[in-house]
């Protein structure tokens, strides 16, 4: 049995993140777990290029032109999208959603989901850091990391 998992290391590789606006209060604690787990595996910080839309529903649109300009090894979507009483909820989350899993699968480069969804502003504040629930977008940086690593080595 031949077992493959990619190599995280981030030395020499350079990284975009796509990170939406709306709800800053919570992305902008993804962004910073984003870019301390990209620093612990040794991306330089002026190879993180941190691209800002409005809202989540503009993460597809910058993340295939980021892609398709082929500058980097990996690009972290991040965003949140809280439900509160409308149904917008269900149309903003769905299409990003989708629109970031249709780029994921066609690009060059592993492009990974840091896109909260959650009920409550206290719920998503939870998932960037503030409780155990950890922070998605170190996370979403270290699948990135790890992507970049396999396709690596399947090429
Ligand atoms: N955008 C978000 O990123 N999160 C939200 O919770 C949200 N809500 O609830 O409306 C939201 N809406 C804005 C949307 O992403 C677009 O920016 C806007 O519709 C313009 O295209």
């Amino acid at each position: 049995m031949n077992e493959i998992v990619g190599d995280p290391d981030g030395v020499g590789k350079r990284f975009a993140v796509v990170v939406s606006r709306f709800n800053e209060l919570v992305t902008k604690e993804l962004l910073a777990g984003a870019r301390q787990c990209l620093l612990a595996h040794r991306v330089e910080d002026s190879a993180i290029d941190v691209y800002w839309v409005p809202g989540a529903f503009e993460l597809p649109a910058a993340l295939a032109r980021v892609a398709a300009l082929k500058r980097h090894d990996g690009i972290v979507a991040l965003g949140c999208v809280i439900r509160g009483a409308t149904p917008h909820f269900e149309y903003v989350a769905g299409a990003a959603t989708q629109g970031i899993a249709d780029i994921a699968r066609t690009a060059a480069m592993p492009v990974t989901f840091g896109l909260l969804t959650t009920d409550t502003l206290e719920q998503a504040l939870e998932r960037a850091g503030a409780k155990a629930a950890g922070n998605k977008g170190w996370d979403a940086a270290r699948c990135a990391l790890e992507m970049c690593g396999l396709l690596r080595q399947i090429e």
